[in-house]
Parts: C-alpha cells; sequence; structure tokens
C-alpha cells in the first residue's frame, strides 16, 4: 500500500511502524503492514476488500518471484543458519529451501556429528585445549555453533564454485563446504581468538586467505593477565583457504566486527565497535569514535617470511597495535560503532556502516597506499559520509552505482547512489540528494544481499533483507517467532518487495549466486571425493575388502566390523552377530550409480541413523550394550520394497 493510500486513511506508515514498535503490534498495522509486503493472495485480497495496489504493482512490469512447477531459480543463496550451525541452500528468486549442510551441529537424517566420516572432519583441527574439553566434557564433537557469514571462494573478483566457507562465532572455528557434493569437507580451530565472526574470502587475485575476525578481547598469550581487561586483545585471522591451515594472525587494538577484502589483493578490513575495550554495553558504547582497522597484506607477509612474528600456541602472530606504531595496521576513525563492512563491486570503495550512528562512512580504497606512506592522515580515506536513518547495519550494491543500506532500528531498505554521497561530502554547503529510496521492511533488517552483488559481475536484479522480527507477518507460531527474510526487485528504479518467508533460527547473512556458477555433481564420485570416506578406505584395504562388492563381517577381539553394500532392496549383510559390548563398526557403500537414490541405515534402539548418497560410503562407530534383536532399516525411501530393506543385529547377552 502506498503512502498516499496510508494517508487516506488518516494514518502514515511511520506512525504504524512506531505503533508497531511500541505495542508488539496492533491488530490494525498488523493488517495494513501486511498488505505492504504486496503478496498477491486471495487472502490478501479479501483481507484488505480492496486490491488496487496489488494489481497496479503486477502491471507495472515488476519481476515474479514465482517459479512454477518444475521450473528451476536462477541463483543459489547460500544462507547461514545462525544459531542452528547449518548453512541452507535456497533458490531465488522462489526463496524455497533447496538442502540443508550440516555444519556446526548435529543432524539426525544424515548422521552428522555421529557417523565416523563426520566426527573426523569435525575434530581433526581441533586444538589441544578442544579436545581436552571434550574428553572432560565426555562429548564426541562440539554440538552447536552459531553461522553467522557463509561466502564464496573467488578468483578474480567472481565467484568460481570451488568452496564456501562460513564462520562459528559460538565456538571459534571456520568451515569449508565442498560445492561439487555441498558437503563440509574442513573445519579449523582457531587457537588465541574469541568469538570468531566476520568472515570474508580474499577476492583477488583468489582465495586465496580466509579472513576471520576475533569478536571478543581476552588475554592473549604473552600480551594480557586474566586480572586486567585492559590489557585484552582480539586477533584477526587468515587461514589459507586451500590447505585451511592458519597462515597467520594480527593482534589488533579494540575489537573486530565485520570484514571484507578489497578487489586488489592489498588490504583486507575490520570494523571495530569497541575501541574502549569494554566489557559491558554501557562501556563499548562510550566513545563517539570507534575505527576500522585496515590491513596490509605484503608488510604482514614480508614479516612472516623474514620470521619477525611471535609464535603464540603454535600460531605466528605480528602486533598491529596502534601503539606498536606497524606497518601491518592503519586505525581509521569511524563514527560511533559500526557494524558492516562491504566492498562496492567497482572495487573502488568500503563502506562501513554506522550502527549508533546514522550514517555510512566511505572509503576511497585508492588512498590506502599514501596513508600506509604516512603521507595523509587516516581521516583523508574518507570521501563521503552520507546520512540514510537510524541503525545503519550492512549494505549490498547493485553494480550501477547504488548502494543498498539496511536502517534496523527504521526498519527500512534505504537505497541511495554513492557518486551523490561523494559529491555531497565535498560540497557541505550545496544541497546534494543522495538517498534516492527507502522501502519499509518487516521488520528490523540486519543483513542484505544483492545478487552477485559481492563480486565485479553484480547484476542487479535481487536483493534480500534478512529481517530480525517476523511479528505480525505470520501465523502465530507462539511465542518464539521466525525471523523474516524478503524479496526485494531492485531491477528497476525502484525498489519493489515481492515476497517473504519465514526462517528458522537465524539467518544472518546470505549469498546469491547466479546458477551457472555453481555445479554439483549429481553422484559422489569415487575417485573424486575418497577423502570423505578415506579412513573406511584404509581399514577395509587391512580387511581384505572392497567396498564396492562388500558383505563381510571381521572380528578382531571385540571390535567387529560389518562392511555391506546398499543396492535397492537390500542390504549385502542380512544379518550379523555380535556380543554385548563389542565395539561395532558398520560400514555402507551405496552402489547405485544413478541421480537420487540415497539410502539410509537407522539402527533401532541405538540412535543411529546416517545417509549413504549414491556411490558413497559412510561408517558409524558404537558399543552394542544392548542385548537382544535389532532391527536395521534403510530410511530414505529408494524402492517400491524400501520398507522390506532391512536386516537384523543380533547381540547375545552376556552370560
Ligand atoms: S552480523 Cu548478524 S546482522 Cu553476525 Cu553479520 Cu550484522
Ligand atoms: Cu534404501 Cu530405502
Amino acid at each position: 500500500m502506498s503512502d498516499e493510500k496510508l494517508e487516506q486513511a488518516g494514518l502514515s506508515r511511520r506512525s504504524f511502524l512506531g505503533t508497531a514498535a511500541a505495542s508488539g503490534a496492533g491488530i490494525a498495522g498488523a493488517g495494513l503492514l501486511g498488505l505492504a509486503g504486496c503478496s498477491k493472495t486471495e487472502g490478501d485480497k479479501a483481507a484488505s476488500g480492496a486490491a488496487p495496489a496489488a494489481k497496479s504493482e503486477s502491471a507495472s512490469g515488476a519481476m515474479t518471484s514465482h517459479i512454477g512447477p518444475g521450473e528451476l531459480d536462477q541463483y543459489y543463496g547460500f544462507l547461514s543458519g545462525g544459531q542452528s550451525g547449518e548453512i541452507r541452500l535456497v533458490g531465488v528468486p522462489s526463496m524455497r529451501e533447496l538442502m540443508r549442510i550440516p555444519v556446526f551441529n548435529m543432524d539426525g537424517a544424515t548422521g552428522w556429528g555421529r557417523t565416523n566420516e563426520s566426527l573426523r572432519i569435525l575434530n581433526e583441527n581441533n586444538t589441544p585445549e578442544t579436545n581436552k574439553f571434550l574428553k572432560d566434557q565426555g562429548l564426541r564433537c562440539l554440538p552447536n555453533g552459531d553461522l553467522h557469514h557463509p561466502h564464496l571462494s573467488f578468483t578474480d573478483g567472481t565467484y568460481d564454485g570451488r568452496y564456501a566457507y562460513a564462520n562459528d562465532k559460538a565456538n571459534n572455528r571456520v568451515c569449508r563446504i565442498d560445492l561439487n557434493v555441498m558437503k563440509t569437507d574442513k573445519i579449523v580451530d582457531i587457537p588465541n581468538v574469541s568469538g570468531v565472526h566476520g568472515l570474508r574470502p580474499q577476492r583477488y587475485p583468489k582465495t586465496g586467505y580466509i579472513f576471520a575476525n576475533g569478536e571478543h578481547i581476552i588475554p592473549v598469550e604473552g600480551y594480557g593477565t586474566w586480572e586486567d581487561p585492559k590489557t585484552w586483545n582480539a586477533v584477526y585471522t587468515a587461514i589459507d583457504g586451500e590447505t585451511m591451515d592458519i597462515a597467520w594472525q594480527v593482534l589488533v587494538d579494540g575489537n573486530l566486527d565485520n570484514g571484507d577484502a578489497d578487489y586488489q589483493g592489498k588490504y583486507s578490513f575490520s570494523t571495530c565497535y569497541n575501541s574502549e575495550r569494554a566489557l559491558t554495553v554501557q562501556g563499548a558504547s562510550a566513545n563517539e569514535q570507534d575505527w576500522v582497522v585496515v590491513f596490509n597484506l605484503a608488510a604482514i607477509e614480508e614479516a612472516i617470511k623474514n620470521g619477525q612474528y611471535k609464535e603464540v600456541k603454535g600460531v605466528k602472530m605480528v602486533d598491529g597495535r596502534a601503539e606498536a606504531n606497524s606497518p601491518f595496521t592503519r586505525y581509521i576513525p569511524v563514527p560511533n560503532s559500526p557494524h558492516g563492512c562491504n566492498a562496492s563491486p567497482d572495487g573502488k570503495y568500503i563502506m562501513l556502516n554506522g550502527k549508533l550512528s546514522p550514517t555510512v562512512t566511505v572509503l576511497d580504497v585508492s588512498k590506502l597506499d599514501d596513508l600506509f606512506a604516512g603521507k595523509i592522515q587516516p581521516r583523508d580515506v574518507v570521501v563521503a559520509e552520507p546520512e540514510l536513518g537510524l541503525g545503519p547495519l550492512h549494505t549490498a550494491f547493485d553494480g550501477r552505482g547504488n548502494a543498498y543500506t539496511t536502517l534496523f532500528i527504521d526498519s527500512q531498505m534505504c537505497k541511495w547512489n554513492i557518486e551523490k554521497a561523494i559529491e555531497a561530502y565535498q560540497n557541505k554547503d550545496k544541497k546534494v540528494e543522495y538517498i534516492v529510496q527507502k522501502l519499509d521492511v518487516h521488520y528490523q533488517p540486519g543483513h542484505n544481499h544483492s545478487t552477485m552483488g559481492e563480486t565485479k559481475e553484480a547484476d542487479g536484479k535481487w536483493l534480500v533483507s534478512l529481517n530480525k522480527f517476523s511479528k505480525d507477518r505470520f501465523l502465530n507460531a507462539g511465542p518464539l517467532k521466525p525471523e523474516c527474510d524478503q524479496l526485494i526487485d531492485i531491477s528497476g528504479d525502484e525498489m519493489k518487495l515481492v515476497h517473504d518467508n519465514p526462517t528458522f533460527a537465524e539467518p544472518h547473512d546470505m549469498c546469491l549466486v547466479a546458477a551457472s556458477k555453481v555445479n554439483p555433481s549429481k553422484t559422489w564420485d569415487r575417485q573424486r571425493d575418497a577423502w570423505f570416506w578415506k579412513d573406511a578406505e584404509e581399514q577395509a584395504q587391512k580387511d581384505g575388502v572392497d567396498l564396492m562388492k562388500a558383505a563381510k563381517v571381521v572380528r578382531e577381539g571385540n571390535k567387529v566390523r560389518v562392511y555391506m553394500t546398499a543396492v535397492a532392496p537390500s542390504f549385502s549383510v542380512p544379518n550379523f552377530e555380535v556380543n554385548q559390548d563389542d565395539e561395532v563398526t558398520v560400514y555402507v557403500t551405496n552402489v547405485e550409480t544413478i541421480e537420487d537414490l540415497t539410502h539410509g541405515f537407522t539402527l533401532e534402539g541405538y540412535g543411529l541413523a546416517m545417509e549413504i548418497g549414491p556411490q558413497q560410503t559412510s561408517s558409524i562407530t558404537f558399543k552394542a550394550t544392548q542385548p537382544g534383536v535389532h532391527w536395521f532399516y534403510c530410511q530414505w525411501f529408494c524402492h517400491a520394497l524400501h520398507m522390506e530393506m532391512s536386516g537384523q543385529m543380533i547381540v547375545k547377552p552376556k552370560r
């Protein structure tokens, strides 16, 4: 509904939002705000009584989110699962969820966090501290994670379709997804940091480094003592995106929130909202200005090469604190508690989103050489600071010179023109209008993301607003409400909201990738993907078993290894016998060669289930503590006789 129509009804949209925010959304507000999203169902039309707004909007030629039966989406969305710890793959513009990729979580359908293969990936790069923690707690793996920032690997400033990476803020980890099979293939546990939050891959010449921000200050070994928080620090980590080894770390002042990398391969950036080194909200918001830290990659690499670093818990660390006056970093003051950090697709600018300040600070990347050379002052790098509205958090781009900034407090998306904002900053007494449009979103947006918008191929078609609150937007689901992801058409002069959908806890970020950039396989590849089941393969060779033809039970003391294949509708080992308290490992290889023929292995009464995709091997180990007859069955519907795809494990009781 247009502002004009709301005004005719004696109401302004702002007063509506204000009411909704203050009262938890009144009924009348709910109905009208629902319309503002223009989801054009018969129900909406009925609720509004008349639907002229809906008709005129579709007549104006806006793109549609509707993807009919059998049609395919044009983009993949890699959506963060937040505190669910997973990544979700969605199709855009339909916003349909295509798949869930378990990462920093445990998943009952696929056995992630329970199969031997997933446990190896989850634990193989743990720090000694994490291993001790797991042992002390009696855990096989960390059961949770907080995944905020999924980003794909780059070559020459655009996606190359190899990998996705993401952070775990809860347990200081970074993961990698192999895009061939859409499975997690590496997880690295980072020492010397707390709260790994911002994460970005290097764009140029390629990925390259993965930059990971430690958000929280801690006493770093050799620098701080736990008694005095003023000696605590945050640490910036660069991970080698190919090997997933930690390349180096930089000790910084203040904290590190969100980051990005340039398009030139020279610098990377991170916002800091806690220059105060405070431990409370009030403390961290005290200063009028915080900063962005700029990292000089060549200077850091040079020092690492020349041995000018300290080794802290096995990682090479350089000192990039302001007082160290190092060649590694520069600190550029930015108004109050900046949050998001976004490079424009033309490679020229870095946007720092003000959060507590209504501004976005624009850095000119071409001025950074002079800054590091000491020829200019830090604030000389700033070329614009447009005032956009309340609570700017993140900015996306359309590749046509416009930026789109989420306004958390205003519950709006603000479209603004970058060159106009620069002009306004340079001519302070001239009135230059840089704001193009503000669009209401529902409600309180955090991240936004545009199609291909973090690459040099930004195509300006769609924008997704990831809103934190959904309130009245959907059927009431009880006290815990879903989040609300909204799809906005940005292909024309005006932004148009075309679709919204609920999401579960809690998408922070998303990247929107042209479907042509990602080409996952239809089945697993026994050669290429052998990394996944390499331990099973090694053991099978020792036992003289060919995984692809296996039907064998191997006993070695109280260890029993059961090798079987799965071909619809049967397992090659229909039953096996073990003694109570034996340690049993079941290896299942799915030898199907056709697409979409996944089998499963569920063992009744043992809390075990796993996925075995076509041409995949999965294995699981457990102690046969429960005597009796335990059926196992395939839990993935695979055949007309799927119900019959089962067998029995007989556990003979101890006398
Ligand atoms: S943060 Cu969530 S809204 Cu973790 Cu990228 Cu800004
Ligand atoms: Cu195999 Cu169901």
